[in-house]
């Protein structure tokens, strides 16, 4: 058996979550924070057969792979008296951080 505990964005989570029961796995949602920007992340613990690892990773390949996005950021107006007009960006965001881990014993009881 191994665990894959995976460190995904927030707007990722519940769509990551969906997708691993809808294929018959089990997953536990923990609200975590990264320890570099200090803000919320969400980490998911899925216990699962090694044989069915790649699957799981695949699943979360595909739903928090790394994209761009438009974003409207406010800038202020030049010279002005605080006065902000949106313009947009261009942001990265999803990917995922991925530990497989070996377990030793898995026991329900
Ligand atoms: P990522 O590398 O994609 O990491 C996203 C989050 O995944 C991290 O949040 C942390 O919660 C977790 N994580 C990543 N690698 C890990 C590991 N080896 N062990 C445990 N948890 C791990 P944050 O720590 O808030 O980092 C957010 C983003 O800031 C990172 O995205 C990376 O792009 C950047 N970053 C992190 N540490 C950095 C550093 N020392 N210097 C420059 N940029 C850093």
């Amino acid at each position: 058996m191994k665990l894959v505990i995976a460190i995904v964005q927030d707007d990722d989570a519940n769509d990551l979550i969906e997708e691993i029961t809808d294929k018959g796995f089990r997953v536990t949602k923990l609200a975590t924070t990264g320890g570099f920007l200090k803000s919320g992340n969400t980490t998911l613990l899925i216990g699962v057969e090694k044989e069915k690892v790649d699957e799981v990773l695949a699943i979360i390949e595909e739903v928090c792979k790394e994209r761009k996005q438009i974003i409207s950021s406010p800038s202020p107006v030049a010279g002005s008296t605080g006065v902000y007009m949106p313009f947009p960006i261009e942001v990265d965001v999803g990917g995922a951080n991925v530990f497989v881990v070996d377990v030793d014993k898995y026991i329900k009881v």
